[in-house]
């Protein structure tokens, strides 16, 4: 429901952004959200906040040139797009993808702000990354690439200013490789990065953190409809950090993940994953999710990923990428009575997709609020930075429940008291908007 408003500061956003489609698409559905608040507090519309909100801080574009191992020099482009800083330092990951670009970037930066001011936690929105395709490279390409990298992204970060962490494509081994380059050329050794190594200042439970924070949503998600985990059937896409750690608590709940994919394909295993398998091949061999099936005969493997969606489920979670699932996808989970989704991948349903698992009350669980418990658990890794000290796994995880607990509550509060009621996507975006439109409207026109 498109109103006069949302219309004029959508036609500046791609006038001024254009052919950067996942940014206006984020954009859209915020701006669609927010409209009924603006109505009510006509001082945002006076203060421009929602316009100013759209228009990152500072975005930084450079050159990251490093020599591969025969000796070819290489070039790719590098991005940290510092959205907003209004509840504190920028933070979001960095992507490393070959599908990066500006519009990526922007789109994953902007839906960082509202995520993070969900957490309840102190910080802003940001995100970085690369061009760069991890895919192939030897351990000393990666660690070449991600320090040339971090020779220029070093000057825009710090633990007070802006904090980067992991996202596609990057995980610990190369926060591992920028956080030291980071630390040679700066002769500090401070958060500045999260997702560290537990030796090194990093948090555990946060390399679990974005995939148990889903599942504890979801869990919220289930209890509304009177149902629990026990015996559910489960698909989760991707294999990667998200997909991994969401498959391991869905298991631990007594439900049961059946299919996972990666960007060539989808495994289905009816008797449940073996995520050991699953361990193994993508973490520390670096292979495909296809080898799964050779070492499993109940399981079948199906080439391309989009089919992934065609597997009956009661519950499917997104964890790849964004527009994963798609019009088709949605009617087809709809078709076989999934009565969940919920996002732990930025943006991968089309608006077409949330309007047809919303007409037909499939309970729908957005990223910025279902997977914000990886970028809660890099907060709670700069907090105990900041005080030199260690919290035990039980300790971080509590909190993560807890906090994955109030998103869901500020997002039900939030769509009660702007008459959508139970509409978690309006929910989220209104929640987190009012938080970061009342610390800009504070502080001024700056
Ligand atoms: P990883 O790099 O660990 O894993 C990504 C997974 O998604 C891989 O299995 C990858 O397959 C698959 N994938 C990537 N691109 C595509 C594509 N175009 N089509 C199909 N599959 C694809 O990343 P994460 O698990 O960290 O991130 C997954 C999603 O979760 C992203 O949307 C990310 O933004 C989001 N997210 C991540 C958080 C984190 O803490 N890591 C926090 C919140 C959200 P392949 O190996 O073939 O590339
Ligand atoms: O999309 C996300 O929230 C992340 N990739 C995690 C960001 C972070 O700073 O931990």
């Amino acid at each position: 429901m498109a109103s006069q408003y949302v219309d004029m500061v959508m036609g500046q956003v791609v006038a001024r952004n254009p052919g950067e489609t996942e940014f206006h698409q984020a954009v859209r559905e915020v701006a669609e959200s927010v409209q009924v608040v603006i109505d009510k507090n006509p001082e945002f519309a006076t203060m421009k906040v929602l316009e100013r909100i759209v228009e990152p801080e500072r975005q930084i574009m450079f050159r990251i040139p490093w020599v591969d191992d025969h000796g070819q020099v290489q070039i790719n482009r590098g991005f940290r797009v510092e959205f907003n800083s209004a509840i504190g330092p920028y933070k979001g990951g960095l992507r490393f993808h070959p599908s990066v670009y500006l519009g990526i970037i922007k789109f994953l930066g902007f839906e960082q702000i509202f995520k993070n001011a969900l957490t309840t936690t102190p910080i802003g929105g940001g995100k970085g990354g690369s061009d760069f395709d991890p895919k192939g490279k030897s351990n000393n390409e990666v660690m070449r690439f991600c320090q040339s990298f971090m020779n220029e992204l070093f000057r825009h970060i710090g633990e007070d200013t802006d904090v980067p962490a992991g996202d596609i494509g990057v995980g610990g081994r190369e926060i591992g490789y920028m956080f030291g380059q980071y630390k040679k050329l700066t002769n500090t050794f401070t958060g500045v990065l999260t997702g560290k190594g537990l030796e090194w200042g990093g948090s555990l439970v946060r390399t679990e953190a974005t995939g148990y924070g889903l599942v504890y949503f979801v869990t919220r998600m289930l209890q509304d409809k009177g149902a629990t985990w026990k015996g559910k059937k489960v698909v989760v896409s991707g294999s990667g950090n998200v997909a991994i750690y969401a498959t391991q608590k869905v298991h631990e709940l007594g439900a049961k993940v059946i299919a996972m994919s990666d960007s060539n394909g989808y495994i289905v295993d009816e008797a449940g994953i073996n995520l050991n398998t699953v361990k193994r091949i993508k973490e520390v061999e670096r292979g495909r999710i296809r080898e799964y099936v050779d070492e499993h005969r109940t399981a079948q493997y199906v080439e391309g990923w989009q089919g992934i969606w065609t597997v009956p489920c009661d519950i499917a979670l997104p964890s790849a990428t964004q527009n994963e699932i798609d019009e088709t996808a949605a009617k087809s989970l709809v078709k076989n009575k999934c009565m969940v989704v919920a996002e732990g991948a930025n943006m991968p349903s089309t608006p077409e997709a949330i309007e047809v698992l919303q007409q037909n009350h499939v309970a729908f669980g957005p990223a910025k609020a279902a997977n914000a418990g990886g970028v809660a658990t890099s907060a709670l890794e700069m907090c105990q930075n900041s005080m030199r000290l260690s919290w035990t796994f039980e300790e971080v995880d509590k909190r993560l429940n807890m906090i994955m607990n109030a998103i869901y509550d500020q997002c039900t509060a939030a769509a009660e008291a702007y008459g959508v009621k139970g509409d978690l996507v309006a929910g989220a975006n209104i929640a987190g908007f009012l938080k970061v439109a009342k610390a800009m409207m504070a502080q001024g026109i700056v």
